[in-house]
């Protein structure tokens, strides 16, 4: 019996692309570069399914293209790649990768609060460029994270997460702002307490960003949130390029409007606003907040599942749109 025959867009683990073979017809993706739309759409033809990594636009263009495409499993949580109504539209099931990756981001984003509050790359480099040559009673002297507020824009399940650790491991004072409360036990679990955005902008000494990217959410976090913070405060971003004003926070760095900020995702990724390579006070990182070789493996393994699942078994384990898909 002839295997379904499924793309995979970019790159992932050998052992990923072995496991699927045992299931499908595998064209997968060698280069290091992504493939342009016009490439995705070539490859595609004959396709069932895609396995996708976060980045390729899955919209009603590339689907009136694709006739036979039934699925695309996306490699991450987020799936702001996918037009979803395009997709229920046309009968493609879209699925994500929710809950492996959540504790490591979690981690990660304490990791780029800590690095930004205390300064760790700056003075990295400092000391790197051979510039440490005394003590100084302020030489890099930053602010301080325990017992201090943290502010958590996007309570779900990873924003949860950098909550418990900020409470319970910092001793920190916990608000976050969601598009809706949580349930009095889940705050209650999180010590967190639900704030008005702007009381959460005025109020916290370091804000976390970890709201899914929408037309709703662009730019939460502009030049009018930035002049609500305190100049002390610090700003990480673990959530999506474009939830940033990029431009307006890197203004605001400059002029010492608010202290720091620590961004792992930007707008136009892997493009940087240039601004931001020029201040001092910023920490960047290359969109690695899910990077464990753990949790990458255990991410590609459940988008592989989701196609075997789907394609194979009838049933994917973590779809977005499978009651509007099966009304179709
Ligand atoms: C991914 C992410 O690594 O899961 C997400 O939404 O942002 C990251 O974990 C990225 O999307 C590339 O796969």
């Amino acid at each position: 019996m002839t295997k379904p025959q499924i793309l995979v867009a970019r790159k992932i683990f050998p052992a990923t692309i072995a496991y699927l073979e045992q299931h499908f017809e595998v064209e997968s993706n060698q280069d290091d570069a992504s493939w342009t739309k016009a490439e995705l759409i070539a490859r595609l033809q004959g396709k069932v399914g895609a396995f996708t990594t976060g980045s390729e636009r899955i919209d009603a263009e590339l689907l009136a293209a694709c006739p036979g495409l039934r699925i695309c499993a996306n490699m991450a949580v987020g799936y702001n790649n996918f037009d979803v109504d395009a997709m229920s539209a046309a009968g493609v099931l879209a699925t994500n990768a929710p809950d492996v990756l959540t504790e490591t981001t979690a981690d990660f984003g304490f990791a780029l609060l800590m690095a930004t509050a205390r300064r760790v790359c700056e003075s990295e480099h400092f000391l790197r460029a051979g510039l440490w040559k005394k003590w100084s009673y302020d030489m890099f002297a930053g602010a301080e994270v325990h017992g201090s507020t943290l502010g958590i824009i996007g309570m779900g399940r990873i924003g949860q997460g950098i909550a418990k650790r900020g409470a319970f491991g910092f001793g920190m004072n916990v608000v976050y702002h969601n598009r809706s409360q949580l349930d009095a036990a889940t705050e209650a679990e999180c010590k967190a307490r639900f704030v008005s955005k702007e009381e959460l902008l005025k109020t916290a000494d370091h804000v976390v960003l970890v709201v899914p990217y929408s037309a709703a959410s662009h730019h939460t976090i502009g030049a009018a949130e930035l002049a609500l913070m305190q100049p002390t405060a610090t700003l990480v971003n673990i959530a999506r390029g474009g939830i940033v004003d990029d431009a307006a926070l890197a203004a605001a760095l400059r002029e010492g409007r608010i202290a720091a900020a620590g961004l792992d995702v930007f707008e136009g990724e892997p493009k940087v606003h240039p601004d931001l390579l020029t201040v001092p006070n910023v920490v960047l990182t290359p969109h690695i907040a899910s990077a464990t070789v753990a949790t990458r493996t255990a991410m590609a393994r459940l988008a592989a599942d989701n196609l075997v699942g789907f394609l194979i078994k009838n049933k994917a384990l973590t779809p977005i749109n499978a009651a509007q898909v099966a009304s179709k």
